[in-house]
C-alpha cells in the first residue's frame, strides 16, 4: 500500500487495520486442510496397519500436525515476558511543528494507528499480573513515515546508568539460577544484594517500593519514555524532550496484601481487566505529554539530562499535553500480535532522535539482537503486527522466513541496471538524517561526575509522598528485606535508606531489628576501575524544590467512576428498589457492575422479578473489585449465615475499599465488620447512590490501615 496516494490517515480509514485484514482469517465455512491446502478427510485417526496395528511413518498428515505442534513455542522475552496488548489510535491536539518535523506530531487531522504492549518485567510469560514490579509501556505508532516506537515504563527513571549493568540487574532480579526461585518477585537475596551495592539504583527502587509497582489496572498507570530524547524541527534545531503518558482513568494502586491474593484468585487480573474494558466499550485513554528543554539549557540543572536515574520534576519543567491515545480494539490472536510484536527504541521517524544517554545507547543494540533469536531471524519486520504502513523497499535480501518477493536482478546500490532504485531520499523528501551533534573527546570507560548524585531525587520522591504513601513504602521495604536471608544485605540496605530519609531508615530498620548506620566504605568488588570512590559516597546536589506534588499518586484521582468494577452482593428476596436503583445508577455512570449471589443462575426479587447472577460467592473474590454494595431485603438470613458473603465484605474493608448498603443490609455489614461503628468513613448504610459514588471516586480509604481490625 502506497500511503501517499489517498492520505488514508486523514479520511477516517485505519491503514494498519486494513493491512492486518489481509493476513487475518477466521476459518468460517472452510474445509480443514493441511499446510499445503489439501482437504483432510479424517482428523480423528492416524494411519495404521489395521485397527489395532502400528502407526505408519507414511502418515504425512499426522507428521505435519505433530511437527507444527512441536515447534509452537518460541523463546519468551528475556525481560518483559508477561504482557498484554491492544490496538488504538493517537490523535494530536496541537501541532508540535515548532519543535519537531515528525509528521504525526504536526498535523492535527492525522489519526495514527497504534499498538500497545504493557508488561511486567521480571516474571516469566505465564506469571502473575500483579507482582511488585516495574511495568513496561511500549507503544508502536504506525505513522506514514514508518514505525515510531516509544518503549517506556510506568516509572520515569531506571535502575542503572550504563547499559553494561543491565545483564547484572536482570540476573539479580530474575529467579535465582540454582533453583529458579522465586518467580516474578524481587523479594530475594540476589536482587537486594545487587541493589545494596548500587546506590544509583535507589531512585528507581523508591518507585518500586511505592504503589506504582502494584497498579490497580493497566488502565490506571502513567507511562514514561524515561530517557531524554531530541525533537528536531525543519531547520534542524534540536530541543531535548521527555515523554509522559497520563491516564484519563487516574493513577491507582492496589494494597500489597490484595495484590498477593489476586495472584492466586486471578493471575490474569490485569490482562482480563484490559480485555474486558475494551470488549465492553470502556476504551482507556492516555494523554501524551512532553517536557521540552532548549538545547542551550543542557547544563542548567543539578542533574544530568543524560542520566536515566533522574527525572525532571514537573514543578521545574511543566508537562505540555499534546495529544491523546485511545485503546479501542483487542487483538484477534495473542501469539500473532501481542507475542510477536517487536519494539525497538531505535525505530524512529524524522524529527525524533537520541541523546547520548548511555543506557539508551546500549538499548539501541539490544532490541534488534534479541528479536533475531526470539522471532527466528532478521525478517521479523515482515510479521503483520510489525509491518510498517509504508512499503519496505530496500536491498536487504533472504534470511529465515522471507515473505517479500522482490523481482529483478538488482540487490545492491549504487546500480545502473535497476535505474538506481531504490534510491536515497533527500531530507526534504523525508529522508532521515541524524542530529549532527558535535563530539570532540577521548575514548574512555568512565562515568561523568554529573551522574554521581544518587540520593537527592529519591529524597525528593519520599518527601513528596502523603503519609499513606510513605507508610506503604516503609512496609514494602520491610516486606522485601524481610524475605532476604542474609542479614548483612539487609543492613547495607537500611544504611542506604539513611542517605535518603532518616525516618524511613529507622522504621524499616526497626521492623528488621537493625539500626541504620552511615554507609560503610565501598564494597571492594564494586569499586570502579578508575578507583573513583566519590561515586559511592553520600553526595547530594541541592535541588531547587523541596516537594514535588506531581510525584504523588494521591493527586492523580479522577472525578468519575468509569470502568471501576463494583460488586453488588445480593440474594433471593432482595428489595426491588434497593437492587435496581443502585445497579442502574452505577451502570449509567459507566461502571462495570457484577451481581454476586450465593448461587449462579438468577436472583428473584421480593416482587418476583428475576435478574441474572454474574458470579457466585464461590467463584467471585472481593480483591478483584473496587467497591462493594450489599443490596438488602426483608429477609437477610441467607447472607447473614453465608461466611463467604461476610468474608467478601470484611476483606474489602481490610483493603480500604468503599462499601455501601441500604438500611435493610446494615445488620449484615455490621456482622461482617463488628469492630467498626457504622456508618464509617467510606462505609455508608443509607443506600444513597451519590455518597457511594463519591467514595468510589476516592478509590481507597488508606487511613483504615493504621488500626487494622480485620485479621489476615
Ligand atoms: Fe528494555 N528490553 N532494556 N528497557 N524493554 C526489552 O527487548 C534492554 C530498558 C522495555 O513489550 C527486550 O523485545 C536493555 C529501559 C520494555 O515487547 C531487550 C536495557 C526501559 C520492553 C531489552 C533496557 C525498557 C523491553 C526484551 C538497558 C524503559 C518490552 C524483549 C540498556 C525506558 C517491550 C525485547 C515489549 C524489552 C533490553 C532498559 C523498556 C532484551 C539492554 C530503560 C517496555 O532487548
Amino acid at each position: 500500500m502506497k500511503i501517499n496516494e489517498s492520505e488514508p490517515f486523514e479520511n477516517g480509514a485505519n491503514p494498519k487495520q486494513e493491512q492486518l485484514g489481509k493476513f487475518t482469517t477466521d476459518n468460517q465455512g472452510e474445509f480443514l486442510t493441511t499446510d499445503q491446502g489439501l482437504k483432510i478427510n479424517d482428523d480423528q485417526n492416524s494411519l495404521k496397519t489395521g485397527e489395532r496395528g502400528a502407526t505408519l511413518l507414511e502418515d504425512f498428515i499426522l507428521r505435519e500436525k505433530i511437527t507444527h505442534f512441536d515447534h509452537e513455542r518460541i523463546p519468551e522475552r528475556i525481560v518483559h515476558a508477561r504482557g498484554s496488548g491492544a490496538y488504538g489510535v493517537f490523535e494530536l491536539y496541537k501541532s508540535m511543528g515548532k519543535y519537531t518535523k515528525a509528521k504525526f506530531l504536526n498535523n492535527t487531522s492525522i489519526k495514527t494507528p497504534v499498538f500497545v504492549r504493557f508488561s511486567t518485567v521480571a516474571g516469566f510469560r505465564g506469571s502473575t499480573d500483579v507482582p511488585r514490579d516495574v511495568r513496561g509501556f511500549a507503544v508502536k505508532f504506525y505513522t506514514e513515515e514508518g514505525n515510531y516506537d516509544l518503549v517506556g515504563n510506568n516509572m520515569p527513571v531506571f535502575f542503572i546508568q550504563d547499559a553494561t549493568k543491565f545483564p547484572d540487574l536482570v540476573h539479580a532480579v530474575k529467579p535465582e539460577p540454582h533453583n529458579e526461585i522465586p518467580q516474578a518477585a524481587s523479594a530475594h537475596d540476589t536482587f537486594w544484594d545487587f541493589i545494596s551495592l548500587m546506590p544509583e539504583a535507589m531512585h528507581n527502587v523508591m518507585w518500586l517500593m511505592s504503589d506504582r509497582a502494584i497498579p490497580r489496572s493497566l488502565r490506571t498507570m502513567e507511562g514514561f519514555g524515561i530517557h531524554t530524547f531530541r525533537f528536531i524541527n525543519d531547520e534542524g534545531k534540536s530541543h531535548f524532550v521527555k515523554f509522559h503518558w497520563k491516564p484519563k482513568q487516574g493513577v491507582l494502586g492496589l494494597a500489597w496484601d490484595e495484590a498477593q491474593r489476586i495472584a492466586g484468585k486471578d493471575t490474569d487480573f490485569h490482562r482480563r481487566d484490559l480485555w474486558e474494558a475494551i470488549d465492553e466499550g470502556h476504551f482507556p485513554e492516555w494523554e501524551l505529554g512532553v517536557q521540552i528543554v532548549p538545547q542551550e539549557d543542557e547544563h542548567k540543572y543539578a542533574f544530568d539530562l543524560l542520566d536515566p536515574t533522574k527525572l525532571i520534576p514537573e514543578e521545574m519543567v511543566p508537562v505540555e499535553i499534546i495529544g491523546k491515545m485511545t485503546l479501542n480494539r483487542n487483538p484477534d490472536n495473542f501469539f500473532a500480535e501481542t507475542e510477536q510484536v517487536a519494539f525497538h527504541p531505535g525505530h524512529l521517524v524524522p524529527g525524533i532522535d537520541f541523546t547520548n544517554d548511555p543506557l539508551l545507547q546500549g538499548r539501541l543494540f539490544s532490541y534488534t539482537d534479541t528479536q533475531i533469536s526470539r522471532l527466528g531471524g532478521p525478517n521479523f519486520h515482515e510479521i503483520p503486527i510489525n509491518k510498517s504502513i509504508p512499503e519496505v523497499t530496500n536491498n536487504q535480501r533472504d534470511g529465515m522466513h522471507r515473505m517479500q518477493i522482490v523481482k529483478g536482478k538488482v540487490s545492491y546500490n549504487p546500480n545502473s541496471m535497476g535505474g538506481g532504485c531504490p534510491f536515497q531520499a533527500k531530507i526534504a523528501e523525508g529522508g532521515f538524517n541524524s542530529f549532527e551533534e558535535r563530539i570532540d573527546s577521548k575514548k574512555i570507560r568512565m562515568r561523568s561526575k554529573s551522574f554521581f548524585d544518587h540520593f537527592s531525587q529519591p529524597e525528593l520522591f519520599y518527601k513528596s509522598m502523603t503519609d499513606n504513601e510513605k507508610r506503604h513504602i516503609q512496609n514494602a521495604f520491610s516486606f522485601e528485606l524481610g524475605k532476604v536471608k542474609i542479614v548483612p544485605i539487609r543492613q547495607r540496605m537500611v544504611n542506604m535508606l539513611l542517605e535518603i530519609d532518616e525516618e524511613l531508615a529507622k522504621i524499616v530498620g526497626d521492623n528488621l531489628g537493625l539500626i541504620p548506620a552511615k554507609l560503610p566504605q565501598p564494597i571492594t568488588g564494586s569499586i570502579p576501575a578508575d578507583g573513583n570512590l566519590e561515586h559511592y559516597h553520600s553526595f547530594k546536589e541541592k535541588l531547587p524544590i523541596k516537594d514535588a506534588p506531581s510525584l504523588s499518586m494521591s493527586n492523580k484521582l479522577v472525578n468519575d467512576i468509569k470502568a471501576r468494577r463494583i460488586a453488588i452482593i445480593t440474594a433471593d428476596g432482595v428489595n426491588d428498589d434497593a437492587f435496581t436503583k443502585i445497579k442502574k445508577g452505577l451502570c449509567d455512570l459507566d461502571a462495570m457492575v457484577a451481581v454476586i449471589a450465593p448461587k449462579h443462575g438468577f436472583v428473584t426479587t421480593k416482587s418476583g422479578d428475576e435478574y441474572p447472577v454474574d458470579e457466585s460467592l464461590l467463584t467471585a473474590a472481593s480483591v478483584v473489585f473496587d467497591a462493594v454494595y450489599v443490596a438488602g431485603g426483608d429477609d437477610m438470613k441467607t447472607l447473614l449465615s453465608n461466611p463467604d458473603a461476610l468474608h467478601f465484605v470484611a476483606e474489602a474493608f481490610k483493603h480500604c475499599k468503599p462499601i455501601a448498603c441500604d438500611s435493610d443490609a446494615a445488620a449484615f455489614l455490621q456482622k461482617a465488620i463488628p469492630e467498626i461503628k457504622l456508618p464509617a468513613k467510606g462505609v455508608s448504610i443509607n443506600g444513597n447512590l451519590e455518597d457511594f459514588v463519591k467514595n468510589i471516586q476516592q478509590h481507597r480509604f488508606w487511613e483504615r490501615e493504621k488500626n487494622p481490625v480485620v485479621p489476615a
